[in-house]
C-alpha cells in the first residue's frame, strides 16, 4: 500500500552539497562548464544514483540526460521535470542544480512511498544551458525542441581551445550505461524549478514565484579591426584604433540604452584585444553584447541601435566593423493551465506565491515550443546569481521541491489534455 510521497529534505540538501563539490571554487561557487570534465562527473553521479534506484537512464545526441521512472501506463507521454547541471565559470551552487536535483528528489520520494503514477515521469539535465563556454546557451533544449540540430554547433571552439564536437563525443562516451535516444519522446508537460536570480521574491518575502513568461535575449559579437601602430608616434588622424572604437561604442550604448528604457538590459561581458601591448595601438577588439527585453519588437530595435552605434564608432576610428549574432531567443509565455496548477499546488500547502516574469532565459523557454511548460522560482539572497556568492535558504529549497512534487503528482495522474493545447 503506497503512502503519501514527501520530499526528504536532508537528502536533497546533502545532494545539493555533493554536487556543489564538483567543480567547487575557492570562493564557494562552482566552475562546472558545459561538456567539461566537471560536467561529465556531475552527470555520472546523477546517472549512477538513478541506476541504483532502478530508473532508466537515456541520453540523446545533444547529450541531454534523462532519468525515467515508468508509469502505470508507460505508453503515455511523460511528465518532464528538471533543469541543467552546467554552470558559469564563476557560477553559483544552485543555478540549474537546484531544479535538476529537486526533480531527482521527486522521483526518489515517489519511489520511497511506493506511489505509482499513471504517466511516466522523467528528470532531464539539459546540455549547455549557460552558453558561456560554447555559445549559444540552451543548446541542449533547443536541440531537444527540434529547433537546431546539435551538429550545427560542432565546430564551436571554447576559450580553452576545445572543439565542441570533441567535448560532446567525450561526454556521450563517458556514460556508456545510458541508452542512446534517437527520437524525442512525447512530453505531456515540462516544469522547471529554478532560483529567481533576481531580487523580487526576497524583497516581497514570498517563497514561490510562478513564472508566466521569459523575456527575449540576443547575444552579439562585435569585432572592430583597425591597424596596429606605434603609441608614441601616431597622431589622432592617422590612428585606426580598434580599442578607441570599442570604447566609444560601449560608452554610447551604456549611456543611453538602459537610461532610456528601464526594461532594457545591455551587458558587455567579454572583451579581448590584440596585440595587447602597452605601447601598440590595438589592431583588433572583439567583445560580446547581451541584450534583453520583454518585448520582441523593442529587442529588435535595440539590436538595430547596437549595429548603428558600432558602425558610427568604427567609422570615426578608421576601423571595419563586423557583428556576428551568437544567440537569438524570442520572448515566450508559459501555459496558463500549468500556471494555475502551480498556484493550486501552493495553495494546497498554504505556501504564498506570486506570478512573475523571468529576466533570465531557461531551458523551459524552448521545451515550451513543443510541450506545455512552466517554471517555479524560489528566492535567492540579494537576488545575486552568476556569482559565487549565490545563496538560497534551505526552507525555500524544501518549499520549492515540495511544490514540484505535488505538481508532478497532479500532472502525472492526469489523463485529459492540458487545456489550451
Ligand atoms: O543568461 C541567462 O539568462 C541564463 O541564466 N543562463
Ligand atoms: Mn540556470
Ligand atoms: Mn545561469
Amino acid at each position: 500500500m503506497s503512502e503519501r510521497a514527501e520530499v526528504d529534505g536532508p537528502r536533497l540538501l546533502r545532494s545539493l552539497a555533493a554536487f556543489a563539490a564538483i567543480g567547487a571554487t575557492p570562493a564557494g561557487g562552482v566552475n562546472r562548464q558545459a561538456l567539461s570534465p566537471g560536467d561529465r562527473l556531475a552527470r555520472r553521479l546523477l546517472a549512477e544514483r538513478a541506476l541504483s534506484r532502478g530508473f532508466a537512464v537515456f541520453q540523446d545526441a545533444a547529450a541531454n540526460l534523462f532519468l525515467r521512472r515508468a508509469g502505470a501506463d508507460d505508453t503515455l507521454p511523460a511528465v518532464l521535470i528538471g533543469s541543467h547541471l552546467d554552470s558559469q565559470p564563476t557560477g553559483g551552487r544552485f543555478d540549474g542544480a537546484l531544479g535538476t536535483l529537486s526533480a531527482f528528489e521527486v522521483l526518489e520520494a515517489l519511489e520511497d512511498a511506493g506511489v505509482s503514477t499513471v504517466r511516466p515521469v522523467e528528470v532531464v539535465a539539459f546540455t549547455n544551458e549557460e552558453g558561456s563556454r560554447y555559445a549559444p546557451g540552451c543548446m541542449g533544449s533547443m536541440a531537444f525542441a527540434g529547433l537546431h540540430p546539435i551538429s550545427e554547433w560542432q565546430a564551436a571552439m571554447a576559450p580553452d581551445g576545445e572543439r565542441l564536437e570533441h567535448e560532446l563525443a567525450a561526454t556521450l562516451g563517458a556514460l556508456p550505461e545510458a541508452t542512446m535516444r534517437h527520437a524525442r519522446p512525447d512530453i505531456f508537460a515540462f516544469v522547471e524549478l529554478h532560483i529567481e536570480q533576481g531580487p523580487v521574491l526576497e524583497r516581497e518575502n514570498v517563497p514561490i514565484g510562478v513564472v508566466t513568461a521569459i523575456q527575449g535575449t540576443k547575444w552579439l559579437e562585435v569585432t572592430f579591426t583597425g591597424e596596429a601602430a606605434h603609441a608614441g608616434t601616431t597622431p589622432r588622424e592617422f590612428r585606426k584604433d580598434a580599442m578607441a572604437a570599442a570604447a566609444h561604442a560601449i560608452a554610447a550604448l551604456q549611456a543611453t540604452v538602459m537610461a532610456e528604457d528601464p526594461q532594457a538590459r545591455l551587458t558587455v561581458g567579454r572583451l579581448s584585444l590584440e596585440p595587447g601591448s602597452v605601447n601598440v595601438i590595438p589592431r583588433q577588439v572583439t567583445f560580446t553584447i547581451d541584450l534583453r527585453h520583454p518585448d520582441g519588437i523593442a529587442l529588435a530595435d535595440l539590436e538595430a541601435l547596437v549595429r548603428t552605434t558600432c558602425a558610427i564608432a568604427g567609422e570615426q576610428w578608421g576601423c571595419t566593423t563586423a557583428i556576428r549574432p551568437l544567440l537569438d531567443m524570442a520572448p515566450g509565455t508559459f501555459e496558463p493551465a500549468l500556471i494555475s496548477a502551480i498556484e493550486t499546488a501552493c495553495r494546497s500547502r498554504g505556501i504564498a506565491c506570486r506570478q512573475m516574469t523571468s529576466g533570465a532565459f531557461h531551458d523551459a523557454l524552448f521545451v515550451n515550443r513543443i510541450a506545455p511548460s512552466a517554471m517555479i522560482f524560489i528566492p535567492c539572497r540579494d537576488g545575486i546569481s552568476h556569482n559565487e556568492a549565490e545563496f538560497v535558504e534551505d526552507r525555500h529549497v524544501l518549499l520549492g521541491a515540495a511544490t514540484l512534487l505535488d505538481l508532478t503528482l497532479d500532472l502525472a495522474n492526469r489523463t485529459d489534455a492540458l487545456a489550451g493545447r
